[in-house]
This record gives structure tokens, sequence and C-alpha cells, in this order.
């Protein structure tokens, strides 16, 4: 297949509630829409780099940047085979693996629409619906905490991630605990921590917790091996994995004892069928991370956590939980606290164009 337009849209997309984590605070999620053009279809991918660096380096003007100026350049008059070609093509640019993955996304669905078969086909899924977890932001009180856990629980989230950082844990865990003593539990301190904060976090081990998720910053991979020896909750990484090497090198050294998967990321769906095969082999569980995207992030989301490896409840929510007018239809529904796989071509989901120049603040096109 040859690329023969590609284009970007910047999009401000209010959020139905303030989203507080760690690293702040977002009420409206900025992201980057990438599409491509060639035999005649078109094909959609999102970048889930965020407006600033505060989850990742990576911004969402960094990726159009490196888009823009370095990746589409490597792909210029190149007749691509396969998607799985694209990490190689694109070898070159060191880092920026969240640019990398949005082009590839959108090569994946221009892909399974040219032969017609859906994404989750495509990557080999084995589920037709997949469990959805929810991720809790940071809540002004424990009692407003009590009632949003109470409300996604009576939606049939089938898991419940808290949002953590020094001076809202051990409390508002032990509250959530309390109320919900069945509920599978897990936090994410979103890096917050140091190893200095072992023996506080020692706490957190009487609470049944499925996991902690990436207490410590996104380059101490000794420090958290350290830590998942001192701990019984399992450490899961997620801003620490930006590559399949980094995930072997976290398993290696003992880092974590499951990994959370975000196909932006590690550097696109072809990385992180890497680390699904990494981890199948090494019975490593996984599961889906979730980067507030629109329908078109969630539906790849989904379809990657249809594959045998991804074994959790992921923070793949029900479209309503984060947007009241997404992007793509249909949205995504909770039925039984299961989001339903995709069954059409390539992404399976129809893009709103009308929304999509709506939400939009800029967009650009390249010829290539
Ligand atoms: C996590 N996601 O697992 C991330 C964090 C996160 C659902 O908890 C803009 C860009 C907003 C990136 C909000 C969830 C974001 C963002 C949260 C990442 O750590
Ligand atoms: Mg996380």
């Amino acid at each position: 297949m040859r690329l023969e337009q590609v284009g970007l849209y910047l999009v401000e997309m209010p959020l139905v509630a303030p989203f507080v984590t760690s690293f702040g605070e977002e009420r409206v999620r900025t992201a980057l829409l990438v599409w491509v053009r060639g035999e005649g279809l078109t094909g959609w991918g999102e970048c889930v780099a965020g407006s600033g660096p505060w989850f990742s380096p990576e911004t969402v003007g960094t990726a159009r940047h490196v888009i823009a100026d370095f990746a589409l350049p490597l792909l210029q008059g190149k007749d691509i085979a396969h998607p799985q070609e694209l990490p190689g093509l694109l070898r070159p640019i060191r880092g920026h693996p969240m640019a990398k993955a949005a082009l590839e996304a959108a090569v994946w669905d221009l892909w399974g629409k040219m032969h017609s078969q859906s994404l989750a086909q495509l990557l080999g899924a084995v589920r037709d619906r997949v469990p959805a977890g929810v991720s809790v932001g940071i809540q002004k009180d424990i009692s407003t905490l009590l009632n949003v856990v109470g409300s996604f629980v009576d939606q049939g989230y089938q898991r419940v991630k808290l949002k953590t950082k020094p001076g809202w844990d051990v409390e508002p865990v032990r509250a959530v605990r309390e109320k919900f003593p069945e509920l599978p539990l897990s936090v994410d301190a979103n890096a917050a921590y140091t190893p200095a904060d072992l023996a506080h976090l020692k706490e957190l081990d009487k609470f049944r917790l499925l996991m902690i998720e990436q207490p410590f910053h996104y380059d101490d991979l000794w420090g958290h091996a350290r830590l998942a020896r001192e701990l019984q909750t399992p450490v899961c990484l997620d801003e620490s994995i930006f590559s399949p090497q980094r995930a072997w090198e976290a398993l290696e050294l003992g880092a974590c004892r499951i990994i959370n998967v975000k196909q932006g990321r590690v550097g696109g769906l072809s990385a992180a069928l890497e680390i699904h095969n990494l981890a199948v082999e090494r019975g490593v569980p996984l599961w889906c991370g979730g980067m507030l995207e629109t329908g078109l992030g969630r539906a790849l989301n989904v379809a990657l956590a249809a594959l045998p490896g991804f074994v959790l409840p992921h923070d793949i929510s029900a479209t309503d939980r984060y947007y009241r007018e997404d992007v793509a239809h249909p949205p995504f529904k909770l039925e039984d606290g299961h989001i339903r796989v995709p069954q059409g071509p390539g992404l399976g989901v129809e893009v709103d164009l009308e929304r999509v120049v709506r939400f939009s603040v800029a967009c650009w096109t390249y010829r290539m």
C-alpha cells in the first residue's frame, strides 16, 4: 500500500468531569488525530500524547513535529507491504513512541479496511468482549470518593483503580476497601513516590490490592525491583515501559509482576504485540491501560485487549465515562461489565467528521 495523503487534527474534547492525577488536573482532553489516505480508503489513528509533558516526555506538539517533519519523509514513496513494517521504517527516529504509534495505528486501520478484516482479527483476538475497569481520579474528600466509586460499581465496572499521591493514599484506600470488601481494587501513583516512601507504601499491603501501579519515577527500574521484593502487593509498571526492550529489562530485573500495556506508550501496535508475546511466554499477566482516548483510540484498545495475554480488567471504560459527544460512532457501552469488541473492518467505528471539525483547533494536510 502507498500512502497518498496524511492529515492531522488537533482536537480539544471536553471531559464530562475533571480528571485529577498526581501530575495534574485535566478538564479538556487535547488529542491529535491522524488520518492516512491510500488505495482509495482512509485509515484513522489517535496519538495518546497529552497537552504537556506530564505523563510522558511527548506532547501533541512534539508528536505533530516528529510526524510531519521526520516520520512522513521516511514513509515518502514507500510501498508498505504490512503495518508491521512501520517500526522498521521509522527506526531512524529515536524515541517518540507515541508519534510513531499514531501513524502505525492509522495504517492498521487502513490495512483492515483494504482487506475487510477487523483490527481484532488481524491482531489475533480470542475474545468478543473485554472486562471493563475504571480509573478514579483524586477526589476532594473521602465521602465524595465513596459516592463516585459506588456509582461506577453500580454501573457494573469490574475493577476500580484509585489514583493516589502522597497525602491521598492509605485513608482513601482503607475507606473504599471497608465499604466494598470484595471489589477488585488497585492503585496508581503515576510516579509520585520515591524509595524513601517504602515504609508508607508497605501500609497498602493490608488492603488486598490487585496491584500498585507505577509508584516511582519512570526511569527507576532498579527502585521498583527493590520495592517489589519488599511488598506483597504486586508491582505493575506503566510509564516505565516505553519499549519492548524496556519490558524485557523490567521483567529480567524483577521490577514488576504485571504490565499495563498502552500501545501508544510502547511505540505502536507492533511493539505491543512483541510485549504481549514475551509476557505470554513468561506467564506475566497483562491488561490494557487507557489515556482518555476518543472512540478511535478506544476502539484500538478494545481490539488489543481481546488478545489471549490480556487477562486482567482494563482501563477501558464506556465512552460516557469521559465524553458526552465522541468523534466516533457508535459509543462504547458497558454490557454486563464488559465492552464489546468491534467487528467491522479496521477499527470498526465510524468517524464523525462534523464533530472532528467542530472539536478541532488546528489541522494539517501533507501530500506524500
Ligand atoms: C494512567 N490513565 O494509567 C493514565 C494516566 C493519564 C486512565 O488512569 C491526558 C494525557 C490525560 C494523558 C490522564 C488513566 C491523562 C493522561 C491520565 C494519562 O496512568
Ligand atoms: Mg498508570
